[in-house]
């Protein structure tokens, strides 16, 4: 029971690095001697120590024959910091809990063995489930070598995103938009689409009070996620919010389109822009895969029905976040999702709901596809 009670501490500590640690996972750590905890850690950044080290300097000497406690296997590589597992072992710490394995490859079990070929009692698999929940997008990264996907909609109770005319501003709640923001916030990147960016021109950067980010640690200016834009005929105007960049990374513009001269002044206007050649339309398949190599572990879309209903066909989503808001728009109103070829209940595509909640006067529903 007491593990429990150690490994949902550093559970916590761990969700302390939610906005910061990326491209790396979330990890805590916690050193228990005699029942007493001794020290904690957690990963903070990419280049800083990781939970283990930081948790042993906070113990000091009292790490010695102490039980650790760690979200995640410690590592055994050189990365940008040394081994986890070594420090362990040179402090002397007696037992090793760690909620799951490493899944990437250059760790992927051998920090435990390596732990256990020093003599420490090592076990694995305690609270699996939710060490697995703070890294999605890392875990999926590492192991199938794409992103984890979430696709962002607001809604009329009645399924509408906008009136006819495209009015749409706004559909959910102020608290709604919040919510929103956090989503993008602890996302590695955000794809839209050009029909979103000629429509709203949005600048997709987080905006957020510290008051908005209870229980995590950010001492600095929140980290800004990659802004990605679907643009087949390369349209996106130079002078786009969503190409603007205080304190973010250059936007990249994804095209199918060899217009060199738009290419030229989107270059020289600062954007990236990758293209598709070979595919008639952009392919959100191999746009996951170009952005997994660029270490994107989180993935949100914003974007209007034609994009969020093509990433849905394209069997990319792995997570359908929709804003319910408790009004009705009408059925001339705009619907959520173009499904082109839908036609038959047996084509229909099934969902599986994994959480609702209330967010101020809006319901929030959480929905997977379900894949056979
Ligand atoms: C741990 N504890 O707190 C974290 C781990 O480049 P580096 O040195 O930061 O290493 C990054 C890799 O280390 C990352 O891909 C993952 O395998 C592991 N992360 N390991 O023992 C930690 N953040
Ligand atoms: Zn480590």
């Amino acid at each position: 029971m007491s593990d429990r009670k150690w490994m949902a501490r550093a559970l916590q500590l761990a969700e302390r690095g939610l906005y910061t640690t990326d491209p790396n996972p979330r990890v805590g750590c916690v050193l228990v001697k005699n029942g007493v905890l001794v020290g904690e850690g957690w990963h903070y950044r990419a280049g800083l120590p990781h939970a283990e080290k930081m948790a042993l300097a906070n113990a000091g000497e009292n790490a010695r024959g102490s039980t650790a406690y760690v979200t995640l296997e410690p590592c055994c590589h050189h990365g940008r910091t040394p081994p986890c597992s070594d420090a362990l072992i040179d402090t002397g710490v007696a037992r090793v809990v760690a909620a799951m394995q490493d899944p990437n490859p250059v760790v992927a079990g051998k920090g435990l063995a390596r732990l256990r070929a020093a003599g420490i009692r090592v076990e694995s698999g305690l609270m699996q489930t939710q060490a697995q929940a703070l890294n999605p997008g890392f875990i999926r990264r590492m192991s199938t070598g794409r992103p984890y996907v979430r696709c962002k909609l607001a809604m009329s109770l009645d399924g509408r995103t906008a009136m006819a005319s495209g009015e749409s501003r706004w559909i959910s709640s102020d608290a709604s938009r919040r919510d929103v923001h956090r989503l993008r916030a602890r996302s590695s990147a955000i794809v839209t689409g050009i029909g979103t960016v000629l429509a709203d021109d949005p600048s997709m950067t987080v905006r957020l009070q510290m008051e908005d980010l209870p229980g995590v640690e950010v001492a600095e200016n929140i980290r800004q996620p990659l802004r990605v834009v679907v643009d087949s005929s390369l349209r996106t105007p130079i002078e786009a919010n969503i190409l603007q960049s205080q304190d973010t990374n250059a936007t990249l513009i994804v095209t199918t389109s060899r217009d060199e001269r738009r290419r030229y002044a989107l270059l020289q206007a600062g954007t990236e822009v990758l293209t598709h050649a070979d595919e008639s339309q952009v392919s959100l398949s191999l746009l996951c895969e170009q952005l997994a190599q660029r270490q994107i572990n989180e993935l949100l879309i914003e974007a209007g029905p034609t994009l969020a209903g093509a990433a849905l066909q394209a069997g990319i989503i792995d997570e359908l976040i929709i804003y319910m808001a408790p009004h009705m728009m009408g059925n001339s109103a705009r619907g959520l999702l173009n499904l082109p070829g839908l036609e038959h209940m047996a084509q229909r595509i099934p969902l599986r709901i994994k959480d609702v909640r209330q967010i101020g006067p809006d319901f929030k529903l959480t929905l997977t596809p379900e894949r056979d």
